[in-house]
Protein backbone atom coordinates (compact mmCIF):
# COMPACT_ATOMS: atom_id res chain seq x y z
CA UNK A 1 0.00 0.00 0.00
CA UNK A 2 1.42 3.17 -1.12
CA UNK A 3 2.04 5.81 2.03
CA UNK A 4 -0.18 8.61 2.61
CA UNK A 5 2.99 10.90 1.01
CA UNK A 6 3.42 9.16 -1.81
CA UNK A 7 -0.23 9.65 -3.22
CA UNK A 8 -0.86 12.24 -5.98
CA UNK A 9 -3.03 15.86 -4.19
CA UNK A 10 -5.63 14.43 -5.96
CA UNK A 11 -6.21 11.44 -4.02
CA UNK A 12 -9.12 11.76 -1.60
CA UNK A 13 -8.74 13.31 1.17
CA UNK A 14 -9.21 11.57 4.60
CA UNK A 15 -7.38 7.96 3.35
CA UNK A 16 -5.46 6.40 5.40
CA UNK A 17 -3.81 2.82 5.59
CA UNK A 18 -5.96 2.03 8.13
CA UNK A 19 -9.11 3.65 7.11
CA UNK A 20 -9.78 2.02 3.82
CA UNK A 21 -12.11 4.60 1.82
CA UNK A 22 -15.82 3.35 1.34
CA UNK A 23 -18.10 4.24 -1.16
CA UNK A 24 -21.65 2.93 -2.08
CA UNK A 25 -22.75 3.75 -6.16
CA UNK A 26 -26.76 3.34 -5.27
CA UNK A 27 -29.15 4.23 -8.26
CA UNK A 28 -32.15 2.10 -10.21
CA UNK A 29 -31.35 -0.87 -12.22
CA UNK A 30 -29.55 0.03 -15.46
CA UNK A 31 -28.74 3.50 -13.94
CA UNK A 32 -25.05 3.39 -14.92
CA UNK A 33 -23.52 2.15 -11.30
CA UNK A 34 -21.12 -0.67 -12.95
CA UNK A 35 -20.00 1.88 -15.11
CA UNK A 36 -19.62 4.29 -12.96
CA UNK A 37 -17.54 1.61 -10.69
CA UNK A 38 -15.28 1.05 -13.37
CA UNK A 39 -14.62 4.34 -13.94
CA UNK A 40 -13.95 4.87 -10.62
CA UNK A 41 -11.91 2.35 -10.14
CA UNK A 42 -9.74 3.55 -12.89
CA UNK A 43 -9.34 7.07 -11.33
CA UNK A 44 -7.82 5.83 -7.95
CA UNK A 45 -5.63 2.52 -9.54
CA UNK A 46 -4.02 5.61 -11.54
CA UNK A 47 -3.13 7.75 -8.66
CA UNK A 48 -1.60 4.32 -7.17
CA UNK A 49 -4.65 3.22 -4.73
CA UNK A 50 -5.47 -0.52 -4.43
CA UNK A 51 -9.00 -1.10 -5.06
CA UNK A 52 -11.74 -3.59 -4.58
CA UNK A 53 -15.40 -3.98 -5.60
CA UNK A 54 -18.01 -5.78 -4.19
CA UNK A 55 -21.07 -6.57 -6.52
CA UNK A 56 -24.44 -7.92 -5.20
CA UNK A 57 -27.14 -9.93 -6.73
CA UNK A 58 -29.89 -12.04 -5.88
CA UNK A 59 -27.95 -14.97 -7.22
CA UNK A 60 -24.96 -15.60 -8.87
CA UNK A 61 -23.73 -15.63 -13.24
CA UNK A 62 -23.51 -11.87 -12.92
CA UNK A 63 -22.79 -9.66 -15.63
CA UNK A 64 -21.57 -7.36 -13.62
CA UNK A 65 -19.06 -9.67 -11.83
CA UNK A 66 -17.39 -10.66 -14.97
CA UNK A 67 -17.35 -7.19 -16.75
CA UNK A 68 -15.26 -5.88 -13.72
CA UNK A 69 -13.08 -8.52 -13.56
CA UNK A 70 -12.28 -8.69 -17.03
CA UNK A 71 -11.51 -4.67 -16.89
CA UNK A 72 -8.60 -6.32 -14.14
CA UNK A 73 -10.17 -5.21 -10.94
CA UNK A 74 -10.11 -7.01 -7.86
CA UNK A 75 -14.28 -7.99 -7.46
CA UNK A 76 -16.37 -10.07 -4.23
CA UNK A 77 -19.87 -11.01 -5.23
CA UNK A 78 -22.42 -11.18 -2.66
CA UNK A 79 -24.60 -13.20 -4.65
CA UNK A 80 -28.16 -14.78 -3.21
CA UNK A 81 -29.57 -11.37 -1.67
CA UNK A 82 -29.24 -8.04 -1.81
CA UNK A 83 -26.48 -6.25 1.05
CA UNK A 84 -28.87 -5.06 3.16
CA UNK A 85 -30.35 -9.11 3.60
CA UNK A 86 -27.11 -10.61 3.63
CA UNK A 87 -25.59 -8.18 5.79
CA UNK A 88 -23.02 -10.94 6.99
CA UNK A 89 -22.19 -11.81 3.87
CA UNK A 90 -21.13 -8.40 2.86
CA UNK A 91 -19.12 -7.96 5.71
CA UNK A 92 -17.20 -10.89 5.17
CA UNK A 93 -16.55 -10.32 1.87
CA UNK A 94 -15.27 -6.73 2.21
CA UNK A 95 -13.20 -9.51 5.20
CA UNK A 96 -11.63 -11.56 2.10
CA UNK A 97 -10.99 -8.23 -0.28
CA UNK A 98 -8.73 -7.27 2.74
CA UNK A 99 -7.57 -9.86 4.15
CA UNK A 100 -6.16 -10.23 0.15
CA UNK A 101 -4.91 -6.98 -0.76
CA UNK A 102 -5.76 -4.50 2.13
CA UNK A 103 -7.52 -2.49 -0.31
CA UNK A 104 -7.43 1.79 0.01
CA UNK A 105 -10.66 2.46 -1.58
CA UNK A 106 -13.90 -0.18 -1.55
CA UNK A 107 -16.37 0.78 -4.40
CA UNK A 108 -19.82 -1.08 -3.62
CA UNK A 109 -22.70 -1.74 -5.96
CA UNK A 110 -25.83 -2.58 -4.46
CA UNK A 111 -28.67 -4.01 -6.51
CA UNK A 112 -30.41 -1.58 -8.59
CA UNK A 113 -34.12 -2.35 -7.04
CA UNK A 114 -32.89 -2.04 -3.73
CA UNK A 115 -33.72 1.12 -0.94
CA UNK A 116 -33.15 1.64 2.60
CA UNK A 117 -29.45 1.58 2.19
CA UNK A 118 -28.74 4.01 4.60
CA UNK A 119 -30.34 2.34 7.39
CA UNK A 120 -29.56 -1.38 6.59
CA UNK A 121 -26.29 -1.04 4.99
CA UNK A 122 -24.30 1.95 5.66
CA UNK A 123 -25.38 2.72 9.78
CA UNK A 124 -25.06 -1.08 10.66
CA UNK A 125 -21.51 -0.94 8.96
CA UNK A 126 -20.48 2.05 11.21
CA UNK A 127 -22.79 1.01 13.90
CA UNK A 128 -22.44 -2.88 14.32
CA UNK A 129 -19.78 -3.81 12.14
CA UNK A 130 -17.82 -0.70 13.52
CA UNK A 131 -15.03 -1.01 10.79
CA UNK A 132 -13.27 2.15 10.73
CA UNK A 133 -14.29 3.06 7.09
CA UNK A 134 -13.93 6.61 5.56
CA UNK A 135 -17.24 6.52 4.28
CA UNK A 136 -18.06 9.01 1.48
CA UNK A 137 -21.60 10.49 0.42
CA UNK A 138 -23.80 7.88 -0.89
CA UNK A 139 -24.73 8.92 -4.35
CA UNK A 140 -27.84 7.66 -6.38
CA UNK A 141 -27.19 7.57 -10.07
CA UNK A 142 -30.17 8.02 -11.92
CA UNK A 143 -31.08 7.05 -15.69
CA UNK A 144 -32.57 10.50 -17.11
CA UNK A 145 -35.36 8.40 -19.42
CA UNK A 146 -35.89 6.90 -16.20
CA UNK A 147 -36.67 10.02 -13.67
CA UNK A 148 -38.20 12.03 -16.42
CA UNK A 149 -40.87 9.45 -16.82
CA UNK A 150 -41.59 9.23 -13.26
CA UNK A 151 -41.13 12.49 -11.72
CA UNK A 152 -43.38 13.73 -14.51
CA UNK A 153 -46.23 11.13 -13.48
CA UNK A 154 -46.49 9.51 -17.16
CA UNK A 155 -48.10 6.71 -17.75
CA UNK A 156 -45.52 3.13 -17.41
CA UNK A 157 -43.72 5.65 -15.61
CA UNK A 158 -41.19 3.05 -14.45
CA UNK A 159 -43.15 -0.03 -14.27
CA UNK A 160 -45.54 1.11 -12.25
CA UNK A 161 -46.43 3.16 -8.76
CA UNK A 162 -44.54 0.36 -6.70
CA UNK A 163 -41.35 0.86 -8.33
CA UNK A 164 -41.99 4.27 -9.06
CA UNK A 165 -41.92 4.19 -5.14
CA UNK A 166 -38.73 2.52 -4.85
CA UNK A 167 -36.78 4.43 -7.17
CA UNK A 168 -38.30 7.78 -5.41
CA UNK A 169 -37.18 6.47 -1.99
CA UNK A 170 -33.50 6.12 -3.61
CA UNK A 171 -33.02 9.41 -4.32
CA UNK A 172 -35.13 10.39 -0.62
CA UNK A 173 -31.90 9.20 1.06
CA UNK A 174 -29.32 10.00 -1.07
CA UNK A 175 -26.96 12.86 0.06
CA UNK A 176 -26.09 13.50 -3.69
CA UNK A 177 -27.93 12.76 -6.77
CA UNK A 178 -26.38 12.25 -10.06
CA UNK A 179 -27.59 12.69 -13.96
CA UNK A 180 -26.13 10.39 -15.66
CA UNK A 181 -26.15 9.77 -19.85
CA UNK A 182 -25.74 13.78 -19.88
CA UNK A 183 -24.04 12.76 -23.17
CA UNK A 184 -27.60 11.67 -25.10
CA UNK A 185 -29.42 14.74 -23.68
CA UNK A 186 -30.25 18.02 -24.41
CA UNK A 187 -29.58 20.65 -22.64
CA UNK A 188 -33.00 21.36 -21.76
CA UNK A 189 -33.63 17.98 -20.80
CA UNK A 190 -30.86 18.27 -18.36
CA UNK A 191 -32.42 21.33 -16.88
CA UNK A 192 -36.08 19.82 -17.00
CA UNK A 193 -34.97 16.86 -15.18
CA UNK A 194 -32.79 19.25 -12.51
CA UNK A 195 -36.45 21.53 -11.94
CA UNK A 196 -38.14 17.95 -11.10
CA UNK A 197 -35.75 17.03 -8.50
CA UNK A 198 -35.44 20.16 -6.95
CA UNK A 199 -39.11 20.38 -6.89
CA UNK A 200 -39.49 17.14 -5.07
CA UNK A 201 -35.97 16.72 -3.19
CA UNK A 202 -35.59 20.41 -2.06
CA UNK A 203 -32.00 21.34 -1.36
CA UNK A 204 -30.09 17.97 -2.74
CA UNK A 205 -27.22 18.39 -4.53
CA UNK A 206 -27.33 17.32 -8.28
CA UNK A 207 -24.43 16.63 -10.56
CA UNK A 208 -24.72 15.86 -14.41
CA UNK A 209 -22.33 13.28 -15.51
CA UNK A 210 -21.78 10.88 -18.45
CA UNK A 211 -19.59 7.84 -16.69
CA UNK A 212 -19.61 6.47 -20.47
CA UNK A 213 -17.45 9.27 -21.39
CA UNK A 214 -16.33 11.24 -18.50
CA UNK A 215 -17.89 14.44 -18.67
CA UNK A 216 -18.94 15.70 -15.54
CA UNK A 217 -16.52 12.83 -13.46
CA UNK A 218 -14.46 15.12 -12.19
CA UNK A 219 -17.26 17.36 -10.29
CA UNK A 220 -18.51 13.66 -9.02
CA UNK A 221 -15.21 12.74 -7.57
CA UNK A 222 -15.18 16.14 -5.78
CA UNK A 223 -18.31 15.29 -4.30
CA UNK A 224 -17.12 11.79 -3.20
CA UNK A 225 -13.62 14.02 -1.76
CA UNK A 226 -15.67 15.34 1.29
CA UNK A 227 -16.45 13.62 4.61
CA UNK A 228 -18.42 14.44 7.00
CA UNK A 229 -22.61 13.81 8.03
CA UNK A 230 -23.18 11.67 5.00
CA UNK A 231 -25.29 8.48 4.85
CA UNK A 232 -27.46 9.32 7.35
CA UNK A 233 -31.14 10.15 5.49
CA UNK A 234 -32.76 7.75 7.15
CA UNK A 235 -36.34 7.56 6.19
CA UNK A 236 -39.53 5.79 6.42
CA UNK A 237 -40.29 3.08 4.56
CA UNK A 238 -43.17 0.90 3.91
CA UNK A 239 -41.81 -2.22 3.34
CA UNK A 240 -45.33 -3.75 1.32
CA UNK A 241 -44.81 -1.58 -1.27
CA UNK A 242 -41.01 -1.81 -1.86
CA UNK A 243 -41.76 -5.58 -1.17
CA UNK A 244 -44.30 -5.75 -4.26
CA UNK A 245 -42.33 -3.05 -6.32
CA UNK A 246 -39.25 -5.73 -6.33
CA UNK A 247 -41.67 -8.58 -6.64
CA UNK A 248 -42.71 -7.20 -10.30
CA UNK A 249 -39.88 -7.76 -11.59
CA UNK A 250 -38.94 -11.15 -12.94
CA UNK A 251 -35.17 -11.89 -12.25
CA UNK A 252 -33.27 -14.30 -14.50
CA UNK A 253 -29.12 -14.84 -14.83
CA UNK A 254 -27.95 -17.47 -16.85
CA UNK A 255 -24.84 -19.02 -18.41
CA UNK A 256 -24.46 -20.31 -22.02
CA UNK A 257 -21.73 -22.82 -23.69
CA UNK A 258 -21.57 -21.78 -26.88
CA UNK A 259 -19.93 -23.61 -29.68
CA UNK A 260 -19.52 -22.73 -33.58
CA UNK A 261 -18.05 -25.14 -36.51
CA UNK A 262 -16.78 -21.66 -38.11
CA UNK A 263 -15.39 -18.60 -36.10
CA UNK A 264 -18.49 -15.81 -35.32
CA UNK A 265 -17.92 -12.12 -34.18
CA UNK A 266 -18.62 -12.33 -30.69
CA UNK A 267 -20.28 -8.42 -30.70
CA UNK A 268 -22.71 -9.85 -33.48
CA UNK A 269 -24.57 -13.03 -31.25
CA UNK A 270 -24.41 -10.63 -28.04
CA UNK A 271 -26.40 -7.80 -29.78
CA UNK A 272 -28.56 -10.64 -31.41
CA UNK A 273 -29.58 -12.22 -28.36
CA UNK A 274 -30.49 -8.21 -27.00
CA UNK A 275 -32.18 -7.08 -29.43
CA UNK A 276 -34.42 -10.32 -30.00
CA UNK A 277 -35.43 -9.90 -26.59
CA UNK A 278 -36.05 -6.48 -26.67
CA UNK A 279 -38.45 -7.38 -29.79
CA UNK A 280 -40.15 -10.39 -27.91
CA UNK A 281 -40.24 -8.19 -24.70
CA UNK A 282 -41.86 -5.88 -26.37
CA UNK A 283 -44.89 -8.22 -28.11
CA UNK A 284 -45.76 -8.79 -24.89
CA UNK A 285 -45.63 -5.93 -23.26
CA UNK A 286 -43.01 -6.48 -20.69
CA UNK A 287 -41.00 -3.94 -19.69
CA UNK A 288 -37.68 -4.06 -19.18
CA UNK A 289 -35.50 -2.65 -16.54
CA UNK A 290 -32.00 -3.92 -17.70
CA UNK A 291 -30.96 -7.25 -19.95
CA UNK A 292 -27.66 -6.94 -20.42
CA UNK A 293 -25.46 -10.25 -22.02
CA UNK A 294 -21.54 -10.49 -21.76
CA UNK A 295 -19.50 -12.73 -23.99
CA UNK A 296 -16.24 -14.51 -22.55
CA UNK A 297 -13.42 -16.29 -24.67
CA UNK A 298 -9.94 -16.08 -23.50
CA UNK A 299 -9.58 -12.68 -22.29
CA UNK A 300 -11.96 -11.12 -24.80
CA UNK A 301 -15.26 -9.74 -23.81
CA UNK A 302 -18.32 -7.83 -24.70
CA UNK A 303 -20.84 -6.70 -23.43
CA UNK A 304 -24.38 -5.78 -24.56
CA UNK A 305 -27.09 -3.67 -22.97
CA UNK A 306 -30.65 -2.91 -23.27
CA UNK A 307 -31.41 -0.37 -20.31
CA UNK A 308 -35.16 -0.13 -21.22
CA UNK A 309 -38.09 -0.46 -23.69
CA UNK A 310 -37.65 2.86 -25.17
CA UNK A 311 -34.15 2.44 -25.86
CA UNK A 312 -32.50 0.83 -28.67
CA UNK A 313 -30.12 -2.32 -27.80
CA UNK A 314 -26.02 -1.27 -27.79
CA UNK A 315 -23.08 -3.18 -27.72
CA UNK A 316 -21.65 -0.95 -24.69
CA UNK A 317 -18.43 -3.00 -24.41
CA UNK A 318 -17.09 -4.87 -28.09
CA UNK A 319 -14.76 -7.42 -27.67
CA UNK A 320 -13.96 -7.30 -31.67
CA UNK A 321 -13.20 -11.39 -30.96
CA UNK A 322 -14.23 -13.73 -33.21
CA UNK A 323 -14.62 -17.35 -31.67
CA UNK A 324 -15.49 -21.05 -31.72
CA UNK A 325 -16.81 -20.99 -28.76
CA UNK A 326 -17.31 -18.47 -25.89
CA UNK A 327 -19.60 -18.02 -22.67
CA UNK A 328 -22.60 -16.02 -22.53
CA UNK A 329 -23.63 -14.53 -19.25
CA UNK A 330 -27.42 -13.15 -19.56
CA UNK A 331 -28.84 -11.10 -17.00
CA UNK A 332 -32.33 -9.68 -17.31
CA UNK A 333 -34.71 -7.63 -15.37
CA UNK A 334 -38.32 -7.31 -16.54
CA UNK A 335 -41.60 -6.45 -15.43
CA UNK A 336 -43.17 -10.00 -16.52
CA UNK A 337 -43.41 -13.50 -15.20
CA UNK A 338 -40.06 -15.36 -14.84
CA UNK A 339 -41.22 -18.55 -16.24
CA UNK A 340 -42.09 -16.44 -19.53
CA UNK A 341 -38.72 -14.64 -18.83
CA UNK A 342 -37.15 -17.86 -19.38
CA UNK A 343 -38.95 -19.27 -22.03
CA UNK A 344 -38.01 -15.81 -24.14
CA UNK A 345 -34.20 -16.09 -23.02
CA UNK A 346 -34.15 -19.31 -24.12
CA UNK A 347 -35.74 -19.18 -27.45
CA UNK A 348 -33.37 -15.79 -27.98
CA UNK A 349 -30.23 -17.64 -27.51
CA UNK A 350 -31.09 -20.10 -29.74
CA UNK A 351 -32.44 -17.94 -32.35
CA UNK A 352 -29.22 -15.36 -32.37
CA UNK A 353 -26.76 -18.68 -32.45
CA UNK A 354 -28.55 -20.71 -34.83
CA UNK A 355 -28.74 -17.64 -37.33
CA UNK A 356 -25.00 -17.64 -36.88
CA UNK A 357 -24.34 -20.84 -36.95
CA UNK A 358 -23.55 -21.90 -33.46
CA UNK A 359 -25.17 -24.29 -31.20
CA UNK A 360 -25.61 -23.73 -27.13
CA UNK A 361 -25.99 -25.23 -24.33
CA UNK A 362 -27.65 -23.76 -20.79
CA UNK A 363 -25.48 -24.70 -18.24
CA UNK A 364 -27.41 -22.74 -15.73
CA UNK A 365 -30.40 -20.91 -15.35
CA UNK A 366 -32.01 -18.71 -12.48
CA UNK A 367 -35.25 -17.02 -12.48
CA UNK A 368 -37.72 -15.74 -9.55
CA UNK A 369 -39.37 -12.85 -8.83
CA UNK A 370 -37.40 -11.25 -5.60
CA UNK A 371 -38.53 -12.05 -2.10
CA UNK A 372 -39.05 -9.81 0.70
CA UNK A 373 -36.58 -7.88 1.61
CA UNK A 374 -35.54 -8.68 5.02
CA UNK A 375 -32.65 -6.82 5.98
CA UNK A 376 -30.45 -7.88 8.61
CA UNK A 377 -30.26 -4.87 10.63
CA UNK A 378 -31.86 -1.36 10.18
CA UNK A 379 -30.89 1.24 12.45
CA UNK A 380 -33.70 4.72 12.09
CA UNK A 381 -32.59 6.59 15.03
CA UNK A 382 -30.83 9.75 15.22
CA UNK A 383 -26.65 9.26 15.54
CA UNK A 384 -25.37 10.32 19.01
CA UNK A 385 -23.52 13.77 17.85
N1 LIG B 1 -24.78 6.77 -23.32
C1 LIG B 1 -24.46 6.42 -22.10
N2 LIG B 1 -24.62 5.15 -21.71
C2 LIG B 1 -24.27 4.83 -20.45
C3 LIG B 1 -23.78 5.77 -19.53
N3 LIG B 1 -23.56 5.14 -18.35
C4 LIG B 1 -23.89 3.85 -18.54
N4 LIG B 1 -24.33 3.67 -19.82
C5 LIG B 1 -24.77 2.42 -20.42
O1 LIG B 1 -25.95 2.02 -19.75
C6 LIG B 1 -26.00 0.60 -19.65
C7 LIG B 1 -26.18 0.20 -18.20
O2 LIG B 1 -25.03 0.61 -17.48
P1 LIG B 1 -24.57 -0.18 -16.18
O3 LIG B 1 -23.40 0.55 -15.66
O4 LIG B 1 -24.45 -1.62 -16.47
O5 LIG B 1 -25.84 0.06 -15.24
P2 LIG B 1 -26.10 -0.50 -13.77
O6 LIG B 1 -26.74 0.59 -13.00
O7 LIG B 1 -24.86 -1.06 -13.21
O8 LIG B 1 -27.16 -1.65 -14.06
P3 LIG B 1 -27.61 -2.83 -13.04
O9 LIG B 1 -26.40 -3.36 -12.36
O10 LIG B 1 -28.26 -3.84 -13.91
O11 LIG B 1 -28.59 -2.19 -12.10
C8 LIG B 1 -24.71 0.10 -20.30
O12 LIG B 1 -25.00 -0.19 -21.65
C9 LIG B 1 -23.78 1.29 -20.22
O13 LIG B 1 -22.80 1.29 -21.23
C10 LIG B 1 -23.61 7.11 -19.98
O14 LIG B 1 -23.19 8.00 -19.26
N5 LIG B 1 -23.98 7.36 -21.27
MG1 LIG C 1 -24.49 -2.95 -12.49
Amino acid sequence: MPSADSRSPSVPAGSSASNPIFVLIGGFLGAGKTTTVARLARHYVDRGLKVAIVTNDQTNDLVDTHSLQQQGYHVGEVAGACFCCNFNELTSTVEKLTAEERPDVILAEPVGSCTDLVATVLRPLVQVYQQPFDMRPYGVIIKPSHGLRILKGQEKSGFSPKAAYIFEKQIEEADFVVINRIDELKPEQVQELTRLLNDKFPGRPILRMSARTGEGFDAYIDFLQQTGEFGRRVMELDYDIYADGEAELGWLNSNISVRSEQEIALDDLLLSIVQRLKTSLAAEQAETAHLKAIGLWEGFYGVANLVSSFNDAELSLPSHARIKEAQVVVNARVAIDPERLTELVRAAVAEASGALGATTEFLSVQSFRPGRPVPTHRITEPLAQ
